[in-house]
């Protein structure tokens, strides 16, 4: 694989690489990449860290996880043969069945012949006398390539809770994602879970049904909203399929790429009476209408969103038997929404268990974990099974652990140290021909939505680059520093950005990340779109092409 071969490239003339692009990452990114590069006659390779296709999904296997958004919303667009032969069978479908659905997507398109599994990539460096890139392997092994485009995830990289005699514990142990893939038995166990945003949300009321008793480490509450997931038949399938052109046109017309967006009144244009009527029928509604389909102010306006918060929290009391335990379940420190809303199963209704108990560490800290279990400052707990679902170094970790160097040899952990800044999350100034899918800066939303959007904004760069023999590709300094201004202009007022949380940056596990970062783009998908629609259109102005 790594011997020194004679290429055809995509000129036609003897490559000087082992490939045109090489991709990181095999999850829904890096898949499309390929496919639609090696569509462009590119010779491509993905290295993949893992043992299969999938990222998110090939890695996230622990119990309960699924979709947040409707399963038809969120899988691939691009081929109308795969939208005709895929059946859906939950609105919200589990990890497993997504897992296979992207199995599908690499067996149909024949794309594992170019991804090479096991490859965690450890180092990329630029090379300016040739103006490529030479990536290195964990086993010491090189590649080199003319682009290198990262599908790497903004969620990939997971943090443990820095607790002492974390090492020492004897039963099983596991990071909600770094889960085996052996079904693990938590049945009749003592079993701790540690975490409770969307993804401990999600295993919490899931183990819960079979663990012996479990119990939940929580710090800080998040506003939980039912899901409403059900089963799709047949039928329902075919009317799905026949409405997928509707369901991307809404897609595209809505502020983030969901299916839901703002209502246009504001929550206190309408009676009281339409107002309780409405958040009763978001509350009663699928999927993540009561966020992003709220009234228009609920995520900016303090007021109306202490008014929607006070509804959730009396949802949340209702829901839970016992007074105190619901108390400790409504966050007090923000507000509905202005943080990721986890949507839940019966989640509140797991405390009404026997077997199920909560445990604030925000009043009583764990102070330890020992070979037994958990040490908190109020008692020791004895456990066969710690779940961590302590999150990740997200949006920064997994660019920081791959030893990226460009141009004059500088790091980009060290300039994005001085200050994250990237030109539409796609390119950064010093990095030429280094390309991200979901960089810092870039619209999240409906990933998958968003994904294709930058897949193919990328590789319509690279085929304008190859009919014209252009070899290097670098954001320029201004358009980097006037993509920063416009980022932090669309993320004011917003509380989102106003909360410790992933979504700022903010890591209690990690040194030097207790500071609020601005990490995502906040405005509108069509303000993105509008703004990488135009640098296409004015012939990439914005990027020193050579
Ligand atoms: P999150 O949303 O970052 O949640 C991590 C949770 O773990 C959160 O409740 C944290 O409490 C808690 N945590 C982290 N460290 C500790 C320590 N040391 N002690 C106690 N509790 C701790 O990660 P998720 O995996 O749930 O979700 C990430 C995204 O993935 C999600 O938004 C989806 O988009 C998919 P805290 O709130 O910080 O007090």
């Amino acid at each position: 694989m790594n011997q020194p071969q004679t290429h055809l490239d995509s000129t036609g003339s003897e490559a000087e690489f082992d490939f045109d692009a090489i991709v990181i990452g095999a999850g829904v990114a890096g898949l499309y990449q390929l496919y639609r590069l090696r569509g462009l006659g590119m010779r491509v390779r993905v290295f993949e860290a893992g043992t299969g296709v999938g990222g998110t999904w090939y890695w996230n296997r622990y119990p309960g996880a699924r979709f947040d958004s409707e399963s038809y919303s969120y899988g691939y667009s691009f081929s109308q043969e795969l939208l005709d032969e895929w059946d859906w069978s939950e609105h919200f479908a589990s990890q497993p069945e997504i897992l296979s659905y992207l199995q599908h997507v690499a067996d149909k398109f024949d794309l594992r012949k170019d991804i090479q599994f096991s490859s965690d990539v450890k180092a990329a460096v630029y090379r300016e006398e040739t103006n490529s890139w030479q990536i290195e392997l964990q086993d010491g092994s090189r590649y080199t390539s003319r682009f290198l485009i990262t599908g790497i995830g903004l969620l990939s990289q997971p943090t443990l809770p820095k607790i002492p005699g974390i090492e020492s514990f004897q039963g099983q142990s596991f990071h909600t994602s770094r889960w085996p893939h052996e079904p693990v038995d938590y049945s009749g166990k003592r079993v701790a879970v540690i975490g409770t945003g969307a993804t401990g949300v999600q295993t919490i009321q899931e183990v819960c049904k079979t663990a012996g008793h479990l119990t939940v480490f929580q710090r800080r509450p998040n506003w939980c909203a039912p899901l409403h997931n059900a089963k799709i038949g047949p039928e329902e399938m075919q009317s799905i399929r026949e409405s997928y052109d509707e369901i991307f046109k809404t897609c595209g017309n809505t502020a983030a790429g969901f299916l839901h967006t703002a209502d246009p009144r504001g929550t206190f244009e309408v009676s009281e009476k339409e107002r309780y009527e409405f958040w009763e029928h978001l509350y009663a509604s699928k999927g993540f209408g009561i966020w992003q389909g709220n009234f228009k102010d609920v995520l900016s306006d303090r007021k109306a969103n202490k008014a929607m918060s006070d509804f959730v929290a009396d949802k949340i009391r209702e829901r839970v038997d016992n007074p105190e335990t619901a108390e400790r379940l409504i966050p007090k420190d923000h507000g509905f929404g202005s943080r990721r809303v986890p949507l839940e199963t019966n989640y509140y209704e797991s405390y009404n268990r026997s077997n199920v108990e909560l445990v604030d560490v925000t009043a009583t800290p764990i102070q330890e974990i020992t070979p037994d279990g958990i040490v908190t400052t109020d008692r020791s707990l004895e456990f066969d099974i710690i779940i961590y679902a302590t999150g990740f170094d997200a949006i920064l970790g997994s660019y920081n652990r791959i030893d990226i160097v460009g141009a004059d040899g500088r790091k980009l952990r060290d300039q994005w140290q001085e200050q994250l800044s990237t030109f539409l999350g796609i390119q950064v100034n010093n990095f030429p021909n280094l390309f991200m899918i979901l960089g810092p800066h870039a619209l999240l939303g409906n990933n998958p939505r968003s994904i294709e959007f930058n897949v193919e904004w990328i590789a319509n760069l690279l085929e304008y680059m190859r009919t014209r023999g252009l070899v290097r590709a670098e954001a320029t300094i201004e358009a980097v520093a006037s993509w920063y201004e416009h980022v932090l202009e669309q993320g004011k007022d917003l509380l989102i950005n106003e909360i410790d949380s992933w979504m700022t940056g903010v890591n209690s596990n990690l040194e030097g990340r207790d500071k609020r970062i601005v990490a995502r783009y906040s405005g509108t998908q069509q303000t993105f779109r509008k703004r990488c629609n135009e640098v296409v259109e004015g012939g990439y102005a914005e990027l020193n092409l050579q």
